[in-house]
């Protein structure tokens, strides 16, 4: 197999939760550090226009949220299972919930001024401002929520998760599956990147318990890699092929076709290529770039929009 290759940076929630299943996993990975902010031109010479974080590349093979990406671990690395019998729908259905209200309640949170304060402490003066300025541009409509209305939803949350934990040492049961990976990096961000707000986990001991647990789980195996080698293993390797390719036609789009998909809120950038497949949870796009060759990016259904971008109208 290929080596994995992250496209990270350190101050990322969703990384952080791509970080430990590998390291739940044990699949060492390589780690390529890429910029917070746009423009990010050696993430996009692999993606062809997505620009989250954080990124998995497998050769020339791209895969774009982590929602995916904890797909393809899960096929690489069946055991631990991140979706243990018998409770994998609510496991995928309460991750989802996590990855979107919970994630933007905590952030919603942890960017008052408080805490971007201690987010930018170190950095040069203006990257606060270039940083808001890039996140309101990603918005895409997105109805903004004030801190002080995030807080009381939050601390709920805080407080359901807590009366989860009172039961078992993980969310679902006596292991972690991928609703504790999902509920734990929105967290993760609060406790160890805006500690200054800390405070509010205070109120529930036993959900700072199952971080600790959380945390324990660790990175795995790591080493540094850059963004032009990344570039180069892509321009070297093949795609591999795909292992499920069984088309559902949702859009009256063929295979074949000149296709965009993109994130249906924040962060709009789309990608364009030629649809490989649509099968029940994924799509696949072939695209060549002069730096990265020819790879295929893969997104999930959920959550992402396909368009045609170039019908052919029937005579
Ligand atoms: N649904 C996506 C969400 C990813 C996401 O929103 N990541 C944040 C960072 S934690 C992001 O991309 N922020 C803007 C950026 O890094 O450019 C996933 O599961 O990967």
């Amino acid at each position: 197999m290929s080596e994995l290759i992250l496209h990270h940076y350190p101050n990322s929630p969703f990384a952080e939760k791509v970080r430990l299943m590998l390291g739940y996993k044990n699949l060492p990975w390589k780690s390529v550090v890429i910029p917070m902010v746009s423009p990010k031109p050696d993430l996009v010479a692999l993606t062809g226009g997505y620009r989250k974080t954080p990124v998995l590349q497998i050769g020339a093979d791209i895969y774009c949220d982590t929602a995916l990406i904890a797909d393809v671990l899960e096929h690489l690395q069946p055991w631990p299972t991140l979706y243990p019998e018998p409770c994998k729908g609510m496991a995928r259905t309460l991750a989802q919930w996590a990855d979107s209200t919970l994630f933007w309640a905590s952030m919603a949170f942890n960017m008052q001024p408080k805490g971007l304060a201690q987010i930018f402490d170190h950095a040069p003066p203006d990257a606060a401002r270039v940083f808001a300025e890039d996140r309101k541009a990603m918005n895409g409509g997105m109805a903004r929520v004030r801190a002080e209305d995030a807080a009381a939803a939050y601390k709920s949350y805080l407080r359901r998760l807590s009366d989860m934990l009172d039961v078992r040492p993980f969310v679902l049961g006596d292991v972690p599956c991928i609703t504790d990976f999902a509920m734990y990096h929105p967290l993760w961000f609060t406790r160890v990147r805006t500690s200054v707000l800390a405070d509010i986990l205070s109120a529930t001991p036993a959900v700072l318990d199952w971080m600790d647990r959380m945390a324990a789980i660790g990175h795995g195996s790591m080493e540094k890699f850059s963004a032009p080698e990344a570039i180069a293993v892509a321009a070297a390797a093949t795609p591999l092929p795909l292992h499920d390719d069984t088309f559902q036609d949702e859009h009256g789009i063929a295979l074949g076709s000149r296709v965009q998909v993109r994130a249906e809120s924040f962060g709009l950038e789309p990608t364009e290529g030629e649809l490989l497949a649509a099968t029940r949870m994924h799509y696949t796009l072939r695209r060549t770039d002069e730096r990265a060759g020819t790879v295929h990016v893969h997104f999930p259904r959920i959550g992402y929009a396909l368009k045609a971008l170039d019908t052919v109208k029937p005579a």
